[in-house]
């Protein structure tokens, strides 16, 4: 018989063990993080992981792929009607490489792009000068207003009039209000430019209805899998039909090789749990728990970016209460709240330290934890944060934590 993970490798079933067991006993606030469920974790781990399938169904390089090729249907019509979209490319191994492909397929090296400044709440690949896409084409980036730290979408529209960008990027990682992504389109119209919507962090409020569709607006969107749409770690693309082909070639052959068929199993499952009514319930639940814990935290005298949130995430500056991101975010760990320490808008402090912390409902959400959890997790963070030199008080709070995180067993995990 063929051995177990146990006996094959004990000290890396070990260390799954231990995550699943932290996992099970933190409050995970990580706005990008959820808890996948058993049947996508399922489809995650199946012997779809050893199928090569470059190329898409009906058209690959490789034989034997009849099988997977119904899975990546299943995939691909799922998302598109979803998400009310001509096409949808599942290939993507993560929300970073469909941004990268969605470029290489729409423009040419050194093209100008415009895309939300990353210490506004935009994303790495939205032409950050380390990463790839600031490097190749020539982003200008839009930011916040410095009274409402909302969208400056006049600011956009007078950016793009001057540098007539060729494609438009909307969407954040840390923004906590919703996107207008008909007002984006309008400029992009008005100076003859794609609008691309990066739906990563909200997508699965989309799906939900928890926050207005793209659909209409932006002509093509590309999404990571894994965040508030509770599915594997993946990306994806979804466009009209006009860039349907040209997206395609952009993820293969353009940036990837083989993909990861298991993963796009797990794509598909989540995306017939994300139809479900449950999902709409789920979505607007996460919703209301990030205002209810925005609510408590203001009233505690933190101050909300932004002065509040119409979406999953909820974005503090901590300074009110004398201590800064990094601290911030140290401290809750050893209280059990799992969240990360994030600049804020016009931030004076260093990306490696930051004024602010980056909280989010979407994993705890999922764990059914509602209203009244959220007032009291608001408490304990409040709690943790004024307690930061205190060890005692901050394992008191870790116990409290355990108590609550018993008492809403996260689903997919083994352990509780
Ligand atoms: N790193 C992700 C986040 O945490 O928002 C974005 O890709």
């Amino acid at each position: 018989m063929e051995s177990s993970l146990a006996e094959t490798d004990p000290q890396i079933e070990g260390i799954i063990g231990r995550e699943e067991q932290r996992q099970a006993i933190v409050l995970e606030m990580i706005p990008s993080e959820n808890y996948a469920s058993r049947a996508v974790i399922q489809a995650v781990g199946s012997v779809l992981t050893n199928k090569y399938a470059e190329g898409y169904p009906g058209a690959r390089y490789y034989q034997g792929n009849e099988i997977v090729d119904e899975a990546e249907n299943l995939a691909r019509d799922r998302a598109v009607e979803l998400f009310h979209f001509d096409h949808a490319n599942v290939q993507p191994h993560s929300g970073t490489q469909a941004n990268m492909a969605v470029y290489l397929s729409l423009l040419q090296p050194g093209e100008t792009v415009l895309g939300m400044q990353l210490d506004a709440g935009g994303h790495l690949t939205h032409g950050h000068k380390v990463n790839a896409s600031g490097k190749l084409y020539n982003f200008v980036s839009y930011g916040v207003d410095r009274e409402t730290e909302m969208i400056d979408y006049d600011g956009m529209l007078t950016l793009a009039k001057e540098h007539r960008p060729k494609l438009i990027v909307v969407g954040a990682t840390a923004y906590p209000r919703q996107i207008n992504f008909e007002r984006a389109r309008e400029i992009a119209d008005e100076v003859e430019a794609v609008l691309m919507a990066d739906m990563a962090h909200i997508s699965g409020l989309i799906a939900g209805g928890a926050h207005p569709s793209p659909a209409g607006h932006a002509q093509v969107v590309t999404t990571s899998t894994h965040k508030t749409l509770r599915g594997p770690r993946g990306g994806m693309v979804l466009s009209d039909s006009k860039y349907a082909r040209r997206v395609d070639r952009g993820v293969f052959p353009g940036s990837q090789g083989g993909p990861m068929m298991h993963v796009i199993a797990g794509k598909a499952v989540m995306l017939k749990e994300a139809a479900s009514p449950r999902f709409q319930q789920y979505a607007r639940q996460t919703v209301k728990n990030a205002g209810v814990l925005a609510e408590t935290l203001e009233e505690s005298g933190l101050r909300l970016v932004s002065g509040g949130t119409e979406t999953h995430l909820v974005l503090v500056d901590v300074t009110p209460l004398g201590v800064l991101g990094k601290v911030a975010a140290t401290t809750l760990e050893s209280a059990g709240i799992v969240t990360n320490y994030n600049t804020i808008p016009f931030d004076v402090q260093p990306p490696t330290i930051g004024s602010g912390v980056r909280m989010g409902t979407p994993a705890l959400t999922t764990r059914g934890m509602r209203d009244q959890e959220m007032r009291t997790i608001g408490h304990l963070i409040v709690r943790a944060l004024q307690s930061h030199d205190d060890e005692g008080e901050l394992t008191r709070i870790r116990g409290e934590v355990r108590e609550l995180c018993e008492a809403f067993p996260a689903p997919g995990l083994l352990q509780q």
